[in-house]
């Protein structure tokens, strides 16, 4: 599915890119029947339209393009033509797209809730706030809903991830592990776009792992706790408890400016492959993978490899035992009969 040449940005395929976007957030936002699934449809167009390796000047030039159906051919047709999509400029003209948009930018806030608050007759994220219609999660993300609209230049990123390895190191050096032996005793990688190779990235992705066989269980507990203690802005978007594995806030480094979005994950060691595999993504990537897998039989999550056996139309049972205990994603592929992908062809 990715390709792995690398490849010419041409603006033209750009500009189209990003109206099939701009069509994909526009359909995310409004909550119905058949449109969460218009959303993936346009930001997989979108993605295939960014790695053409050629420069689209006419929407004939597309038929027979994986992904790019009749119906978004035709759209991409009338942009290259008149410069405008009319379905877009319908459907974001209506009023309840530009409410149910501005609101679902508050993370917490889904398709679901934004159309409740909508028909509730709330027109923004200040008056969602006003009317004490969100949760303790949404009201965070909401304080924070300008800054975290932003992407996440590159250079913050290394920052936020070695904040995060700072304060892990304390911690761990606090449990009396040797300096020389933190970074084996825990592993923590940047995950996500990050980790492909992108120069902005949407939010922080860390995977956080421990080698030694030492507590982990409340790792990601005290790492928090530790991160508070070194002077670190953080504002938690999920409970965290003493046995957390899975983390969503908000951090703010000293020296910067924005709150950025932060997610820990903790994974054991002998998942560790997989969990990176998952966790530096793409979610497209993840999905194809995910989808080839599942033909052959397999269930591929961020756990492990299993088998998976259809039991009647809408049932699979899956087995319990990871039938490739890779330490290294490469194997992963290797298990599935997949040509191995560097994490920068890994973008779609
Ligand atoms: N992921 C997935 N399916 C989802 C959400 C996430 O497979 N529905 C995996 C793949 C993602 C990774 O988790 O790459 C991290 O999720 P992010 O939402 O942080 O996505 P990215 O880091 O890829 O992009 P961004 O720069 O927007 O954060
Ligand atoms: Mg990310
Ligand atoms: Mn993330």
């Amino acid at each position: 599915t990715c390709q792995t040449a690398p490849r010419k940005a041409f603006a033209a395929n750009e500009s189209v890119a990003l109206e099939l976007d701009r069509l994909a957030e526009t359909y995310k936002a409004l909550h119905g029947r058949g449109q969460q699934w218009k959303h993936y449809a346009y930001s997989k167009a979108a993605k295939i339209v960014r790695a053409l390796p050629f420069e689209v000047t006419d929407a004939s030039q597309l038929r027979g393009v994986r992904g790019l159906g009749e119906s978004i051919r035709t759209k991409v047709g009338e942009l290259l033509r008149t410069g405008r999509m009319s379905r877009l400029e319908r459907l974001a003209a209506s009023e309840a797209a530009g409410v149910a948009a501005a609101l679902c930018k508050v993370h917490g806030v889904g398709a679901a809730k934004a159309d409740e608050l909508r028909r509730m007759g709330v027109r923004s994220v200040d008056e969602a706030v006003a009317a004490g219609l969100l949760n303790q999660q949404q009201l965070t993300a909401a304080k924070h809903w300008r800054d975290l609209q932003e992407r996440i230049p590159r250079d913050e990123v290394t920052a936020i991830v070695r904040s995060v390895r700072a304060s892990l190191d304390r911690l761990l050096l606090a449990e009396g592990v040797p300096r020389t032996h933190l970074e084996q005793v825990v592993e923590a990688t940047a995950c996500g776009s990050y980790r492909r190779g992108k120069s902005s990235s949407g939010d922080v992705d860390v995977l956080i792992c421990r080698r030694d066989g030492g507590d982990e269980k409340s790792l990601l507990h005290r790492l928090l706790e530790q991160m508070s203690a070194d002077g670190l802005t953080i504002e938690h978007l999920t409970e965290v408890t003493a046995t957390s594995r899975s983390y969503h806030g908000i951090i703010k480094l000293p020296d910067y400016e924005r709150f950025r979005r932060l997610d820990l994950k903790v994974y054991p060691s002998d998942q560790y492959a997989y969990a990176l595999l998952y966790f530096t993504g793409s979610d497209h990537f993840n999905r194809s993978m995910r989808h080839y897998a599942k033909a052959l039989g397999y269930s591929l999550s961020d756990h492990g490899l299993v088998k998976a056996v259809k039991a009647g139309a809408n049932n699979v049972v899956r087995g319990t035992l990871n039938l490739v205990p890779a330490v290294e994603e490469r194997q992963i592929f290797d298990a599935l009969g997949l040509e191995y992908k560097e994490p920068s062809d890994r973008n779609c």
